[in-house]
């Protein structure tokens, strides 16, 4: 059975209520390039044993979901309060990211690699080995959601995108297009939306490359065509629409820590010890729910994480943490 192999941090799939997330699963791979021809790329073989899995009974699972504590969140509500500044600074952006082009969109690998590159969006969903991951999104707002993602490990990407022993830093940028994005026009933001992690986060099996939600295509306001999650750090690190990944040997700026280092530092990992300057990180409202309920240090990934900031200098301070 499917679930024995489930990786610790992935939530049990049977905390997925709506059944279309699993029925559906044959049509999104359809509806991403992967359509019956298709299926027998090797990236779309790796994705079917997963969305066989999902016709599998697996009543015993729902004990282990009670213990997680948090079901997936409704689709309706995840969809329709959003962060993506590009498009406004309210969550009511859902409609004004419509607009987002994202047909034949490509991302440029610069920086210290083997050979510069452009890659279609298109190409990564044949070739890349696309799985579904329920996990928690907290935002830095004290506000957390679980999503059914779809995609594939960033580490997938970076074996592709061949980098130098020089390379430090993965840094990633989201699309500039003003004329759509019209939060774009306004000077006081450092655009493009910048985001960056060390080679060892970016190639940490957490770091993960979305194309699809909720067994379908990625919505617009969610970040199409892809995205980053990196479940372990606030949700501002997690960026949208990313056109441009740069591997260089310095520290990028984050679009975050540039407008306000203090609020929104390069690490932002998830703690409720370390309070934000404006707010208490001790807990977190669930969307969807009345009730607060206690946030967890690394947002409760920390066995797959924390070996990574062991060794960090003590005088990086309160600050490693924002
Ligand atoms: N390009 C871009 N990426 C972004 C943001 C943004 O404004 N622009 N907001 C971030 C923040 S603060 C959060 S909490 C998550 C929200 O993701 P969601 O809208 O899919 O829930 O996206 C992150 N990625
Ligand atoms: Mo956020």
């Amino acid at each position: 059975m499917h679930y024995h192999r489930r990786p610790g941090w992935a939530l049990p799939e049977s905390a997925v209520t709506p059944e279309s997330v699993f029925l559906n699963r044959r049509q999104i791979l359809a509806g991403m390039g992967m359509g019956a021809g298709l299926l027998a790329a090797p990236g779309a073989l790796r994705a079917m044993p997963q969305a066989e899995s999902a016709f599998d009974p697996m009543p015993d699972l729902h004990e282990a979901f009670a213990d997680a504590g948090m079901p997936p969140t409704d689709e309706a509500l995840t969809s329709t309060y959003n962060n993506f500044y590009e498009f406004g600074s309210s969550k009511r952006i859902f409609e004004e990211a419509q607009k987002l082009e994202t047909d034949g969109w490509t991302i440029r690998i610069t920086g210290e690699v083997e050979e510069e590159m452009e890659i279609s969006v298109e190409d990564l969903l044949t070739e890349m080995p696309m799985e579904e991951r329920i996990v928690r999104l907290r935002c830095v707002e004290a506000w957390s959601m679980v999503v059914p993602w779809i995609g594939f490990p960033m580490s997938a990407l970076i074996e592709k995108a061949r980098p130098l022993s020089s390379a430090q830093y993965v840094k990633m940028q989201t699309f500039m297009n003003p004329d759509v994005a019209t939060e774009q026009r306004a000077s006081w933001w450092p655009w493009p939306y910048t985001e960056g992690l060390t080679m060892d986060e970016a190639k940490n099996e957490l770091s993960f490359m979305v194309v699809g939600a909720y067994g379908k295509v990625l919505h617009k306001q969610f970040g199409a065509p892809i995205r980053l999650h990196t479940p372990w750090k606030y949700g501002f690190k997690s960026i949208k629409s990313i056109d441009h990944i740069e591997f260089t040997s310095e520290r990028p700026l984050s679009f975050w820590e540039e407008l306000a280092e203090k609020e929104y530092g390069f690490w932002a990992n998830v703690n409720p010890e370390v309070a934000h300057p404006r707010w208490s990180q001790a807990e977190e409202l669930v969307l969807g729910t009345e009730e607060k309920i206690p946030t967890q240090l690394y947002n409760g990934y920390g066995e797959w994480v924390a070996d990574m900031y062991a060794g960090l200098p003590e005088e990086v301070g309160e600050r490693f943490w924002r």
